[in-house]
C-alpha cells in the first residue's frame, strides 16, 4: 500500500502531559509514527497550502496556533505552552490577547501542549493526509496510508485537545468534496470518541461520521460520543455512535462493526476515511480495550467490504512496542 510519511511530523515533542492530576511524560511521542514508519517505504507529503486547513479550521485558531509558543515564551516562561481557563457555558468566547485567553479559548482540555514545533508538524499532518487523499483519488490503489502524527480526531473548527491541533482525517474528507465527491463517510476506530469530527460535521448531509469507541461514560473525551448523538439540522442521521465497555474483545468489537458497516454501505459513501487508532489493543497503556494483533487485520477486512475506496488516516496507539505491528496488521487487511 502507498505510505505517506513527512518527517517533521516528529519535531512536535511536548515534555510531558497532566495526566490522572499528576505530570506524567507525554504519550504522544514521536517514536510512534517513527516506529510504524521504519516498516513502510514511505513517500512525502507535497505540499497543498492552507487553503484545505481554512476550510475546515477557523482562522483565528489556524493564527492561534502559529503564534502560541512565541507568545508563551514571552512571558518569560519556559517550556510548553498549556491552558488552565475555558470559557465554559455562558462565557461569551471574548477575542483577547492574553496568551492564557486565547489557550482556553482554543483547547477544550489541558492535555494537549503547544511545544516550539507544534504548529510544523500539525501542517505537515495535515498535508500528509491530503497526499494520501490525492494518491489515492488520482491513482489506482483500493487505499492509502496516511502516517499521520500528530493526530487529529479530537480536534474541532476552532480548538485543540486529546493530543490533537488539526483534524486531519475532516480536512481530508472535506477535500474529498471539494475535489468533487458528494458524499464521504469517516468510520473512527480510536479507542477514543472522535470528537472534533462529529463536529465539524454534525450538521452536514453529505459527510457520515460512524465512531466505535469507549463508552464515554467512564473515558475521555466524557462530553462526546454518547449513543443518542445522531447529528442535527441537514446532518440529522449521519452520525453514528456505538460506545462499548471498558474490557471489550475482538467478538464483540466484530459484531459492533459489522453493524457500523453495515450502515455505511447503506448510506453508499463514493470514499471512506478510516481514523485508524491501535490504542484498542490490549497492551496500550493508556487505553483498556483486549483486541489483539491479528484482530486489525480482520477488522480492516471487514471495514473494505464496503468497496469503495479508502484513505487510512493514522489517530492514537501508545504501546510503542507493538504499535507498527498493529498498524501493519490493519493495513494488510485493507489491502487483501
Ligand atoms: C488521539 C488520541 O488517542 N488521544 C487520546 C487522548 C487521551 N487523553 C486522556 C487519556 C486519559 C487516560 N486515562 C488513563 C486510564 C489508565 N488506565
Ligand atoms: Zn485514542
Amino acid at each position: 500500500m502507498r505510505v505517506i510519511f513527512d518527517p517533521r511530523q516528529t519535531e512536535h515533542a511536548p515534555e510531558r502531559e497532566l495526566h490522572n492530576g499528576a505530570w506524567a511524560p507525554y504519550a504522544e511521542v514521536p517514536a510512534r509514527a517513527e516506529s510504524i514508519a521504519a516498516l513502510f517505504d514511505c513517500q512525502p507529503a507535497r505540499d497543498f497550502g492552507m487553503a484545505p486547513l481554512e476550510a475546515v479550521h477557523a482562522p483565528e485558531y489556524l493564527q492561534f496556533l502559529q503564534d502560541a509558543w512565541t507568545d508563551w515564551q514571552q512571558t518569560g516562561r519556559g517550556g510548553d505552552a498549556i491552558p488552565y481557563a475555558f470559557p465554559v457555558r455562558r462565557r461569551r468566547a471574548l477575542s483577547l490577547e492574553r496568551i492564557d485567553a486565547r489557550m482556553g479559548r482554543h483547547a477544550f482540555d489541558a492535555a494537549t501542549p503547544i511545544a516550539r514545533d507544534t504548529w510544523k508538524s500539525a501542517y505537515w499532518s495535515a498535508q500528509t493526509a491530503l497526499t494520501a487523499l490525492e494518491d489515492l483519488l488520482t491513482g489506482t490503489q483500493p487505499a492509502t496510508f496516511a502516517l499521520c502524527r500528530p493526530p487529529g480526531h479530537h480536534s474541532g473548527h476552532d480548538y485543540m485537545g486529546g493530543y490533537c491541533y488539526l483534524n486531519s482525517a475532516a480536512i481530508a474528507a472535506r477535500h474529498a468534496l471539494s475535489s468533487g465527491a458528494k458524499r464521504v463517510a469517516v468510520l473512527d476506530v480510536d479507542y477514543h470518541h472522535g470528537n472534533g469530527t462529529q463536529d465539524i460535521f454534525y450538521e452536514s448531509a453529505d459527510v457520515f461520521f460512524a465512531s466505535i469507541h469507549a463508552d464515554p461514560s467512564t473515558d475521555y473525551p466524557f462530553y462526546w460520543g454518547h449513543a443518542d448523538e445522531c447529528g442535527a439540522g441537514e446532518g440529522q442521521g449521519t452520525t453514528l455512535n456505538v460506545p462499548l465497555p471498558r474490557g471489550t474483545q475482538w467478538n464483540a468489537y466484530r459484531d459492533a462493526l459489522a453493524g457500523v458497516v453495515e450502515r455505511l454501505s447503506a448510506w453508499k459513501p463514493e470514499l471512506v476515511v478510516v481514523s485508524f487508532g491501535a490504542d484498542t489493543f490490549a497492551g496500550d497503556p493508556i487505553s483498556e480495550f483486549l483486541l489483539r494483533t491479528e484482530d486489525y487485520e480482520q477488522m480492516a477486512q471487514l471495514v473494505a467490504t464496503i468497496g469503495v475506496p479508502i484513505l487510512v488516516v493514522m489517530e492514537g496507539g501508545y504501546a510503542i512496542g507493538d504499535l507498527g505491528a498493529n498498524t501493519a496488521s490493519f493495513l494488510a487487511g485493507i489491502a487483501t
